[in-house]
């Protein structure tokens, strides 16, 4: 393919900024500084830049960062010629630009997070050393159509077409960012096209179960959690016995019919199980696979899974292409998976409390409770009532997260509002969004904190107490 842009048909204002930010990359003869997001999109992306770099015969140095803050770019070596930032930078352009115009130097800002309403991104011609790419100043949303890897990948095709293999990067950091949900959009529509029709991918439609094998897939399964088959190994195998499913082989090797009906099995048992028609309808989608890589959502969980746990580089060395490094990203994907499940059955064996517009428990695993909170609403606990999970942090705070789903969301609730007001109530603070959010509060404010969620929420859906 001589043009895969024209071919994804990117909009023209967006090719020629690919196309200012290619000549820089190409006019640079020195070393080149790429500093990229930590999470799964940042790290996709940070592999991306730096795989089509290597491919050009260009001397780099990758690192990835959780916030960059001034004294980030203040540390930065002074021997780089061209800086790139990735996954981030909007927010920071004013700064990046002092920065590298003190250098002498240039750089180029790949990012899909705000732009502070700003009109015009910063461009070569504008004197300030930097060209800024975001979707949002060509009317694309940035939040589920275009993601840093989106970006990343554009660049790398812009720079020769040869780079076309990395679209599975490009979806992967897209996944991790949760642009996939309900589908991929936009410019990330237009990557899964050319990442389906050029073979890349594979696509299925169905419950986007993951695992080395049919069995590992129930049994592991989460998101769906099914009540007598997620966690329990017999159950699991009886259930493929029935349906004549050798337990041992891999999701893609199960026959589509036999899948189907598997499919239609589940859904009907979820249902049964009294979980929300809108929630398993939400499950239905479209599934990716690739030859080398297995589930699209395997490898970009993996990568991600490197940002959460601190190994940033074993992530990017996936992204560069080491299968021995994809292994071992994959083996602590499935513990984390394992973590999970073991919280969840725990949380399912001790239960939660009930208040008349609240359900909230305690766990000590403070990273998983937004995790656990919104399964245990979805799958286990009353799908009526928000979840609210707690966690002591450091200092006696305690570290809330809270769930819903789009249906209550739709009758009026609003976690934000309640976390916020609660938490500020309680003496901290809160915010997120309607369907997730958070709040911090002191220990012994508790009781108001629970209080007070309780009455707003009830508020927020119309019911008065008593
Ligand atoms: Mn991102």
């Amino acid at each position: 393919m001589d043009n895969p842009l024209k071919w994804m048909k990117v909009p023209q204002p967006l090719v020629e900024r690919l196309g200012d930010a290619a000549a820089l990359i190409e006019s640079t003869s020195g070393s080149i500084r790429v500093i990229s997001h930590y999470d799964g999109d940042g790290i996709s992306s940070a592999g991306i830049i730096s795989k089509s770099l290597g491919r050009q015969g260009l001397r780099f140095h990758t690192t990835m960062t959780n916030v960059m803050k001034e004294e980030d770019l203040s540390g930065l070596d002074v021997g780089f010629e061209l800086l790139i930032v990735s996954d981030m930078g909007s927010s920071q352009a004013e700064m990046i630009s002092k920065k590298v115009l003190a250098l002498g130097a240039r750089a180029i800002i790949l990012d899909h997070h705000n732009i502070d309403g700003r009109r015009n991104p910063y461009s070569i011609s504008d004197g300030g050393g930097v060209v800024e790419i975001n979707p949002r100043f060509h009317k694309i949303d940035g939040t589920s159509g275009c993601s840093g890897s989106t970006l990343a990948f554009l660049l790398a095709v812009t720079l020769s077409p040869e780079n076309m293999d990395l679209c599975t990067f490009s979806l992967a950091g897209s996944l991790a960012d949760r642009q996939h949900v309900p589908s991929f959009t936009e410019l990330n529509y237009s990557i899964r096209n050319l990442a389906v029709e050029n073979g890349y991918l594979t696509s299925t439609k169905g419950m986007p179960f993951s695992g080395r094998s049919i069995s590992e897939a129930l049994v592991t399964s989460n998101d769906p959690f099914i009540e007598g088959i997620s966690g329990d190994e017999d159950a699991v195998r009886a259930l493929l016995s029935q349906m004549s499913i050798n337990p041992f082989i891999p999701i893609e090797e199960v026959e589509s019919e036999k899948m189907k009906v598997l499919q239609s099995y589940i859904y009907v048992r979820l249902l049964r199980n009294g979980v929300k028609r809108s929630v398993v309808h939400e499950l239905f989608r479209e599934n990716f696979h690739s030859k080398e890589y297995g589930s699209l959502q395997d490898l970009a969980y993996a990568i991600d899974g490197c940002g959460r746990f601190g190994k940033q580089s074993l992530g990017f060395q996936v992204v560069w292409g080491d299968m021995e490094a994809y292994g071992r990203a994959l083996d602590d994907r499935f513990e984390y998976k394992k973590r999970i499940q073991e919280l969840l059955l725990e949380r399912k064996k001790e239960g939660v409390n009930d208040m008349e517009h609240i359900q909230w428990f305690e766990m000590e695993e403070e990273t998983l409770s937004g995790t656990i909170a919104g399964l245990g609403h979805n799958y286990i606990f009353d799908h009526d009532r928000p979840m609210i999970a707690m966690a002591q942090g450091e200092n006696g705070i305690m570290k809330v997260s809270s769930r819903g789903d789009r249906e209550i969301c739709k009758k009026g609730l609003d976690l934000a509002t309640v976390m916020r007001e609660a938490g500020k109530k309680a003496g901290g603070g809160g915010g997120g969004h309607n369907v997730a959010a958070g709040a911090h509060f002191p220990r012994e404010r508790m009781e108001e904190f629970l209080d007070t969620c309780d009455r707003l929420v009830g508020e927020q859906l119309g019911k008065k107490g008593g």
